[in-house]
């Protein structure tokens, strides 16, 4: 079967457009896995993306998406908000509800706006009638995350012969928060308007068919391994686990250039050759970033042994700080650093190295090369790719990463890889990082080796053709199944 050309439908468009000093607007392809795998693809098969334009102005910038759209080889069609559905759309339905509920922190959940379901509603509307107006029925939308999760419905209402996928980037919840949400069963019945649903993980796919079966009791399941077959009504959709990935070659060639390793010995030195521990996380209150901190000072006091031999380096990258949750965040955070410091800094040495800001990454990469431990604990989250991106970099095999059991990661890395840590026991991380700290060069590079293998196989080339040749194949039967 020929494939059909192809759409990507995201929150935002993969550019991003700033004002020069003379107040000129000008667009510059984003970064970012999505956009690594996605362009390529969109190139070969003549394709296009579909998403906010990421300004909530009435300025007109047509003529510098269409002169971008020539040279990327695909259309850019940017969706344009309002400020005001910006608001209630993206930090006020998207953030402020289905981003705490999806991640198990219902009580986080502000439901008292109702408000943010109308314009969550339309502007999946405006997305739906995008792509309507601007791309022939025979595209094949592939649309993604939480934000837009009704397009697919509006769509298909305004044109039954439309054909869709999806892509979760967040866990999916189990019954007992899905079922809190009063929208839940229009949204369930949104996302059995695509032709085949995917998540990161068998845990997220069998919890939304653990909400099918409780809000859609009449859907039918069939199939074993990774993609299974829904029927509900008369739609048939395929679900499937189809972990992301990274762009591995990239990471571990940018990790082999003598600058960047350079980088890293001047990092070792800055740092006087203690052993180096690293988080590195968007601001957010799901990547667990006060427990963590709070695990590194029962160490500390539990263990003077290691007080001056490690520091602790906590690169936080600003994220959503106009909203005052993360706003408190930041705060918390920096209160427990000086805390922290304050306890236990002597002349010369303080245990954490705090950072706020973005990093190019070819700096984020020499760090990630002269981490001795990477410490990634998020309360939850779909898949992280900072654990895999540091895996990819330690060519050398040596490093130990310690992740949260409730990662998407944890899933691929566990098994004689990663160390396993529950987020919520500070104890148990204390323990782990202790242990961390002593591991013998042999198992460490048992473990790496064995990660860096398995996300070499599972890249991200390897998800998008994974997704693309599940959306595609004619029978469940055809598609390759994928091997631990
Ligand atoms: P995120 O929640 O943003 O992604 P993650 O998967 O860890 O989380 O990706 C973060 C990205 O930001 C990484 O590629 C990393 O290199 C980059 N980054 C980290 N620190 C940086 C810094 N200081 N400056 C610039 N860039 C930095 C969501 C979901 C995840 C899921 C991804 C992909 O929440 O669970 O893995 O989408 O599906």
């Amino acid at each position: 079967m020929t494939s059909p050309q192809l759409a990507v439908v995201s929150n935002r468009l993969p550019v991003r457009l700033s004002k020069n000093d003379d107040g000129q607007w000008t667009l510059a392809q984003g970064a970012g896995g999505l956009v690594t795998a996605m362009a390529p693809v969109l190139r070969n098969r003549g394709g296009s993306w579909v998403g906010w334009n990421g300004l909530a102005t009435e300025e007109d910038v047509s003529s510098l998406f269409e002169t971008f759209s020539k040279q990327a080889g695909y259309e850019l069609h940017p969706v344009q908000l309002t400020p005001e559905q910006e608001h209630g759309f993206y930090a006020g339905f998207s953030n402020e509800i289905l981003w705490p509920l999806f991640h198990d922190l219902p009580t986080r959940c502000n439901f008292y706006k109702p408000d943010y379901w109308r314009h969550y509603r339309d502007v999946n509307q405006l997305f739906a009638e995008t792509i309507a107006a601007k791309l022939p029925a025979s595209t094949y939308c592939w649309v993604h995350d939480y934000h837009l999760m009704l397009v697919a419905g509006m769509l298909r209402k305004i044109d039954p012969t439309r054909r869709c996928g999806f892509f979760l980037h967040i866990p999916f919840p189990p019954p007992d928060n899905f079922l809190k949400l009063p929208w839940r069963k229009e949204l369930l019945q949104a996302l059995m308007e695509h032709e085949l649903v995917a998540f990161h993980t068998l845990r997220d796919r069998r919890n939304f068919e653990a909400c099918l079966q409780s809000l859609l009791p009449k859907t039918v399941i069939r199939g074993r391994g990774a993609i299974v077959q829904a029927r509900y009504e008369s739609r048939t959709v395929r679900i499937g686990a189809i972990p992301i990935s990274i762009d591995y070659k990239s990471f571990t060639h940018t990790a082999g250039l003598p600058e960047i390793k350079e980088a890293a010995h001047s990092l070792a030195d800055a740092y006087e050759h203690r052993t180096l521990i690293l988080g590195v996380d968007r601001l957010d209150y799901t990547k667990g970033i006060p427990e963590r901190l709070e695990s590194l000072r029962l160490m500390l006091q539990q263990h003077p042994e290691l007080r001056e031999k490690i520091s602790f380096i906590q690169v936080l990258v600003p994220s959503r700080e106009d909203v005052g949750e993360y706003r408190h965040l930041k705060m918390e955070i920096e209160q427990l650093v000086g805390e922290i410091n304050g306890q236990f800094a002597t002349p010369g040495w303080s245990p954490i190295h705090y950072q706020y800001r973005n990093m190019p990454r070819e700096e984020l990469v020499s760090y990630y090369l002269a981490a001795h431990i990477m410490f990634v604990t998020p309360l939850r989250d779909g898949m992280n790719l900072v654990a895999k991106e540091y895996c990819a970099c330690r060519r050398n095999n040596t490093g130990v990463l310690i992740l949260s059991e409730f990662a998407g990661a944890a899933a691929q890395l566990q098994r004689d890889g990663a160390v396993l840590v529950n987020p919520f026991d500070v104890q148990g991380m204390a323990n782990a990082l202790q242990a961390a700290c002593m591991m013998p060069i042999a198992e460490q590079k048992r473990r790496m080796q064995h990660m860096r293998e398995t996300i070499r196989k599972h890249d991200i080339y390897f998800w998008c053709d994974t997704f693309l040749d599940t959306a595609f194949a004619l029978k469940l039967a055809d598609i390759p199944q994928m091997e631990d």
